[in-house]
C-alpha cells in the first residue's frame, strides 16, 4: 500500500473556524480577513498566474535555486522521509525527489486542499516508483500532530515564502512544531523572500496586469461564497506597499464609497467608511540575521544559507540544535 491520506479538515470544521475568522477580523479595528482564505479555485488559479508574472520573481528565483541546490542537499542528507508543509501541487517538490536516485522514501504532504493532495499524489506515485505518500489533508498551524512519526532521515520542505504570511508569535509557534518533527541529523529547508528595495518589493505586489489586484479581491468573493456575505468586490480598490519599518508587504483592500456589509449566517452588519481597509495579507521579508534570530527562537540552528546572485530570494537549511550545542545553563558545570 503505497498511498495513506487522512483527512483532518472536514467541511464542517473548516467553515466553522472560517466563521470565527471572518467575524473576529470584521468586527475589529483594523478589519483583516486571513490570507489562507484567499485560495479557493478561482484564487489558486490567480496565484499560479501571479508566478509567471514578471515582476514576481519569487517563484521564479526560488526555482532556480531548488534546482542549483538540490543534487547536493539530496545527496548529503539523503532523506528516507520528506514532510512538506503547504504542499500545493507539489511542483518544487518534484525537483527534489528526481534529485534523489530512485531510493525509497516516505512524502508526508500537509495541505488544506484535498484536492491537489490526492491529484499530485497520484502522479508522483505513478513516476516514482520508489515513492510511498502518506497525505495529512488539514491546516499545518493546527493539524501537524497528525504527521506520523519518521521512519528515517527526515527533510521538512517549507517553501514558497509561505512563512511570510504569519506574524512573529504565529511563525514562532509553527516553527517549534517544525522542531518538534525533528530528531538529531533530520532537517528544514525553508525558503523565505528577502528584504530588498522598496520599488522590487511593491512591483512585485502591484503587477501591471492587475492579476494580484484580481487575487485580493477574490477573497470576498470566497466569503460571499462560503458564508453567504454580500460584498461587492468592485466597490474595493487593491493596495499593496512595503512597511519597512515591520519588514512586510501589505495587502488592503480599500473600501470605495461607505458601504455597508451583511454576512447573516453569521449575524454580522457592518459598515465601511470610504477610504476604510481591510487588511488582507502579510508578507514577511526577511535577512540572513532575521532568519537566524528567527529559526534560534524556535530551536533551530542554521546551517546554510543558499541565496541568488541579486539576493532576491533564500533557501535556508536549518537543523534541530541539541542540547550538547546550546549555551551551557548556570547549572551545567
Ligand atoms: C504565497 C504567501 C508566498 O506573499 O508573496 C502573492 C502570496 N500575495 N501575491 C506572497 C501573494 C500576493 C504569496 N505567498
Amino acid at each position: 500500500m503505497r498511498y495513506r491520506i487522512e483527512v483532518h479538515a472536514d467541511t464542517h470544521t473548516r467553515l466553522k473556524t472560517m466563521a470565527d475568522d471572518v467575524r473576529n477580523g470584521l468586527s475589529t479595528r483594523p478589519r483583516s480577513l486571513p490570507p489562507k482564505y484567499f485560495y479557493d479555485a478561482t484564487g489558486s488559479r490567480l496565484f499560479d498566474e501571479i508566478t509567471r508574472l514578471p515582476e514576481y520573481y519569487l517563484t521564479r528565483v526560488e526555482e532556480a535555486l531548488l534546482d542549483r541546490l538540490a543534487p547536493d542537499l539530496m545527496r548529503t542528507l539523503t532523506p528516507t522521509d520528506m514532510v512538506e508543509l503547504g504542499s500545493g501541487f507539489s511542483v518544487k517538490t518534484r525537483r527534489l525527489l528526481a534529485a534523489r536516485g530512485g531510493t525509497p522514501l516516505r512524502y508526508t504532504p500537509v495541505d488544506v486542499d484535498e484536492t491537489s493532495v490526492t491529484d499530485s499524489a497520484a502522479r508522483l506515485l505513478d513516476e516514482d516508483a520508489g515513492l510511498e505518500v502518506h497525505a495529512v489533508v488539514g491546516d499545518f498551524e493546527r493539524h501537524l500532530m497528525h504527521v506520523p512519526a519518521a521512519g528515517g532521515r527526515r527533510l521538512v520542505l517549507f517553501l514558497g515564502s509561505t512563512i511570510g504570511n504569519l506574524d512573529p508569535p504565529g511563525r514562532l509557534a509553527l516553527l517549534t512544531q517544525v522542531r518538534g518533527l525533528l530528531r538529531r541529523g533530520d532537517r528544514l529547508l525553508l525558503g523565505v523572500d528577502l528584504v530588498k528595495e522598496r520599488a522590487t518589493l511593491e512591483a512585485a505586489y502591484n503587477d501591471a496586469a492587475g492579476v494580484t489586484a484580481a487575487f485580493n479581491r477574490n477573497v470576498l468573493r470566497v466569503v460571499n461564497q462560503a458564508l453567504g456575505a454580500d460584498f461587492r468586490p468592485e466597490a474595493f480598490s487593491h493596495r499593496a506597499f512595503y512597511n519597512a519599518p515591520e519588514a512586510r508587504i501589505e495587502m488592503h483592500l480599500v473600501s470605495e464609497r461607505r458601504q455597508t456589509v451583511r454576512i447573516p449566517s453569521i449575524g454580522l452588519r457592518i459598515q465601511l467608511e470610504p477610504a476604510e481597509t481591510i487588511w488582507t495579507e502579510s508578507s514577511y521579508k526577511f535577512t540572513r540575521a532575521s532568519a537566524t534570530g528567527m529559526l534560534a527562537g524556535a530551536g533551530l540552528r542554521l546551517e546554510a544559507w543558499h541565496t541568488d546572485r541579486e539576493q532576491r530570494f533564500a533557501l535556508a537549511v536549518a537543523a534541530p540544535r541539541t542540547r550538547a550545542a546550546a549555551a551551557p545553563s548556570p547549572r551545567a558545570a
